[in-house]
């Protein structure tokens, strides 16, 4: 008897970049995301004589698994519970689509892990049990539009702002580079404080996701994209004043900035947002999704780009 469990990758328009617990991931700032339908993973849990964990139908080697163990071993103490496991992982997220897929693995790890054992959960709490495997897994339970709020203690949990958003809204990931990123989201949360503008960013946060939430509430697509670039430029200016500077942009990255700059002086609506990665993430909206397509395409070799909107939350499947 095994369980298997969806979860859909989210993108922060307004963002997580800052620990006040590391280990219990918790966060310094409340941040507000878009869970995206082309985006997912699909987690199978069953008990067994020995760990294993499989991703994409390929065993991993112990460096590779152990995040997830140590995860389940959490999950395992908390709930008393002293099986082994099989966990096997399959990730939707095409990796030409420069997406991280931590908040959809630990939504799903979280979501089937207490499916198997039965354990009576609310959306609350699997949002607080995904967060300690992936801050942003936190976000990934609900579709939609989701807020994590920081809370004061272990109590940080995601709720859902809207899950079936009345809004014309897209997201096109812009694959620009595959390389594995050099500085982990840990370390450049950590870096991130030694900057002299971290103090505002974290004054800036409830001021911003208030913003955010009304121009969701007006279905304001320009408030919502100028807002959400705001806030990425934000967390990447904290990078690059840190001490030591870091920076996650690559030459590309301020390619495809400025050809966002360029297609809205054209008027052609379009905003960006940028994660701990390379990768430039488009957001406009329906009617303007083949042009800006088309003008990535034609400025960079062998891009590849997803169209995704709205995705749904955390589904049971077997
Ligand atoms: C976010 N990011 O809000 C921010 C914006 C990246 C930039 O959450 O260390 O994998 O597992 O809690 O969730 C990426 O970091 O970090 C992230 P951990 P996570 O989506």
């Amino acid at each position: 008897m095994k369980k298997t469990v969806r979860a859909h990758t989210n993108i922060a328009l307004i963002k997580y970049w800052g620990k006040k617990d590391p280990k219990l991931r918790l966060p310094l700032m409340s941040s507000l995301s878009m869970t995206l339908d082309k985006f997912y993973t699909d987690t199978s849990i069953e008990a067994a004589e020995q760990n294993s964990f499989y991703l994409n139908g390929k065993k991993q080697d112990f460096e590779a698994s152990k995040r997830v163990f140590s995860y389940l071993d959490m999950l395992k103490t908390k709930f008393e519970i002293k099986d082994n496991f099989t966990i096997s992982s399959v990730n939707h997220v095409p990796t030409s689509a420069g997406l991280a897929s931590s908040s959809s693995a630990f939504a799903a790890l979280a979501s089937a892990f207490c499916a198997y054992y039965n354990i009576n959960v609310d959306k609350k709490d699997l949002s607080r049990l995904a967060r300690m495997g992936s801050g942003s897994a936190s976000r990934s339970i609900y579709g939609g539009f989701a807020i994590w709020q920081k809370g004061t203690d272990d109590s940080s949990f995601a709720y859902a702002l809207d899950e079936k958003p009345n809004m014309d809204l897209h997201l096109l990931a812009i694959e620009l580079n595959k390389n594995k990123k050099s500085v982990s989201s840990t370390k450049g949360m950590k870096l991130a404080q030694t900057s002299p503008f971290f103090k505002p960013w974290i004054q800036r946060n409830d001021f911003e996701l208030q913003e955010m939430v009304q121009a969701i509430k007006d279905a304001d697509f320009t408030k919502l994209g100028s807002l959400a670039e705001l806030n990425a430029s934000e967390m990447h200016a904290i990078n690059l004043s840190a001490q030591p500077p870091f920076t996650y942009f690559e030459p590309d990255t301020i390619k495809a900035i400025k050809l966002v700059e360029d297609l809205r002086k054209q008027g052609i609506e379009c905003y960006y947002t940028i994660d701990a990665g390379p990768n430039v993430k488009v957001l406009c909206q329906l009617r303007n999704v083949k042009d800006i397509k088309e003008r990535f395409e034609s400025c960079f070799n062998n891009v590849t780009i997803v169209d995704a909107s709205f995705g749904p939350g955390v589904s049971y499947l077997d």
